[in-house]
């Protein structure tokens, strides 16, 4: 293990810079990547996309307690893209929600850490996702009941386009519209890659971001890259910005990020990385995560 890494890791309930943002999510793919090669299974795609969004969440954003789970005002996040659930298990650990050892029952008979998330298993999860398209609606549930109870925790949902690629989701768009709950934010990881395809073969969104506006959605105007800590930084000052809800942030991301013969490959959404892949993968991410060390 790194010692710039370790000595964030050390104190991780401070608020962290960009930079260091960026030094996390290059070693949390770092671990992702060991993880899923050791295990023999898993999603590296769409892990690798997100990485940046749940990091900059996790370590600098939302407001949680470790040791108090289910908090009541804890704010909520909802993965919706539960395949992804190699990102969020390395991000609850390292942020100290189980043990980081945890991470290597990944997908085991018993294990807590199955493929998909579990809420009821798993300290942190906030929603069980996997089967896509659920996590607008459960995450305007969530919003809701924030108002009912006079509660002013936020609740980020994370959709991938397949998520979008659900009638379910726009229906949840559609009320969320009507109801307007405070502090709901839709954050789009827009890698345009699905699990055997582009978007533009399997069902082109286009323009998403006008979609979501004209059914009434404040959309961000700016155009964010997910994968660019400084970015996320920016896009969270536009959510502060005004009291138009709902919010929705498009970002524009790489799936299979970090790694140059993955970066944007359908092949790769749930391949199991190969030791050949894996030889060469980790120096890359161990070159890019020495690189964001270099600079805090
Ligand atoms: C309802 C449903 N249909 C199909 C699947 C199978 N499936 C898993 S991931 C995926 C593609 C996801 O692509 P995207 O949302 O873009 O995620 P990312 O690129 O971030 O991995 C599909 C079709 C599923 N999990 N749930």
């Amino acid at each position: 293990m790194n010692t710039g890494v370790t000595q964030l890791l050390s104190d991780p309930e401070r608020t962290f810079s960009a930079q260091e943002l960026a030094a996390l999510a290059a070693y949390f793919r770092v671990v992702m990547f060991d993880t899923l090669h050791d295990r023999g299974t898993g999603h590296w795609g769409g892990a690798a996309s997100s990485a940046e969004l749940t990091t900059s969440l996790y370590f600098n954003r939302m407001h949680i307690r470790t040791n108090d789970p289910h908090w009541e005002d804890r704010d909520r996040l909802i993965l919706s893209k539960g395949h992804a659930s190699m990102n969020l298990y390395t991000i609850l650990a390292h942020r100290g929600f189980f043990p980081v050892e945890e991470l290597a029952t990944f997908r085991k008979l018993d294990s807590r850490l199955q493929g998909h998330p579990c809420m009821q298993k798993i300290p942190g999860v906030d929603m069980s996702t996997g089967a896509l398209g659920h996590g607008i609606s459960v995450g305007l549930g969530m919003a809701l009941a924030a108002k009912l109870n006079k509660r002013s925790y936020w609740t980020y949902v994370i959709v991938g386009e397949g998520c979008l690629n659900e009638g379910q989701s726009w229906e949840a768009i559609m009320s969320a519209a009507k109801f307007k709950p405070e502090h709901f934010v839709l954050m789009v990881d827009y890698n345009k890659v699905q699990l055997d395809g582009t978007e533009d073969e399997i069902m082109p969104l286009a323009s998403l971001s006008d979609k979501l506006s004209s059914f009434g959605w404040n959309v961000c105007p700016n155009a964010y890259d997910g994968n660019k800590t400084e970015d996320i930084l920016a896009s969270y000052e536009w959510m502060d910005k005004d009291n138009v809800w709902p919010k929705a942030v498009i970002y524009d991301t790489i799936k299979g990020k970090g790694i140059s013969f993955t970066e944007g490959k359908s092949s790769w959404h749930g391949a199991v990385i190969d030791d050949d892949s894996y030889a060469k993968g980790i120096v890359e991410l161990k070159k890019d995560l020495q690189n964001k060390e270099a600079v805090l």
